[in-house]
């Protein structure tokens, strides 16, 4: 395994020393994001971490390995480069035994972070059930790996791209707790709530902490959803962004759209249709859950 991942120096002493880390997956910078606010974001999100007194670890796979806290030059080509593989749990032996250039979903952002020991994960939006999945069968790996791997997830719930409700009831089904972090209902990642109840709600990062602690203790291999709304003064109407849903889906049907291409041809459109507000969002809510997860692997790291 040693072979096949790289830790930064500064991410292995901390977790060496038992210092708060958090993961950082990299899908969000090549595929999520256009350049240049991509590459401001993951500088910025970096620096709120450390600010908060964690320390982050960008994760992706390049030259047949798979890295645990980015340099500057590798962040830089995975926000700049054409033809970054998106990779899920299915592409990690294809890219890493071919040596190319490739960025992790949440699903490998996941299963890289437990290979390197980091128990904390934040991002934007977790994938889901698709609409339409009835017929399509389009359901996110994220949450199959979200069942079978013991990091939490802190993400502003799932855009109504998705269906919001088969998405929880699978994540119920296959054993994954979903925690409102300060709510009582699934946040819908542009607007703070989604209407649907959720079974967990915690308030504080300590609160987080020990519900982790005690999964851990039942040597549960799941993994948890943190779910935390975006900030009142970034959420955006409702009406505007279901427009651009709707009509993002429509052009992506029409176009014969598929398989891992549809969750970043789809945040491309919305982000054309809103005219960039839903791309300032987007950002907006990947800093402030960046903020909760280094509290929250502080707070993890205070109890052990
Ligand atoms: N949702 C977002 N932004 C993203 C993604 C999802 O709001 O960037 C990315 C994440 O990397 C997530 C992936 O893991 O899309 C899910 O892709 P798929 O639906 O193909 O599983
Ligand atoms: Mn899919």
């Amino acid at each position: 395994m040693n072979s096949l991942l790289s830790i930064a120096p500064e991410v292995s002493a901390a977790l060496a020393a038992g210092r708060p880390v958090v993961a950082l997956e990299s899908t969000i910078i090549s595929h999520g994001m256009p350049y240049p606010q991509n590459l401001e974001m993951a500088q910025r999100v970096e620096g709120i971490i450390r600010e908060e007194g964690a320390v982050p670890a960008t994760i992706a796979v390049a030259d047949g390995r798979i890295h645990v806290g980015l340099d500057e030059a590798l962040l830089h080509r995975l926000a700049t480069a054409k033809g970054v593989a998106k990779l899920s749990r299915r592409d990690l032996a294809g890219i890493l035994a071919s040596g190319g250039l490739g960025a992790t979903t949440v699903a490998a952002t996941m299963i890289a972070a437990h290979l390197a020991g980091i128990r904390v994960f934040a991002t934007g939006g977790i994938g889901g059930v698709h609409r339409g999945a009835e017929t399509s069968f389009d359901v996110s790996a994220d949450l199959d790996e979200l069942a079978r791997t013991p990091v939490a997830v802190v993400c502003a719930g799932a855009k109504s791209i998705l269906d919001l409700p088969k998405t929880l009831e699978y994540l119920e089904t296959r054993g994954v707790p979903v925690i409102g972090y300060g709510t009582g209902t699934l946040p819908a990642f542009f607007s703070r709530s989604s209407g649907l109840a959720l079974a967990l709600r915690r308030d504080t990062p300590e609160e987080v902490a020990a519900l982790l602690d005690a999964q851990a203790a039942l040597g549960f291999p799941a993994g948890a959803v943190i779910a935390n709304p975006i900030p009142e003064a970034h959420a955006l109407p409702e009406a505007e962004i279901d427009a651009a849903i709707t009509s993002a889906l429509a052009d992506a049907g029409r176009e014969g759209v598929g398989g891992k291409d549809v969750t970043p041809y789809l945040l491309a459109r919305i982000v054309a249709l809103t005219g960039g507000r839903s791309l300032t969002a987007n950002i907006a809510l990947v800093e402030h859950n960046a903020r909760l997860g280094a509290r929250i692997a502080k707070a993890l790291a205070a109890r052990a």
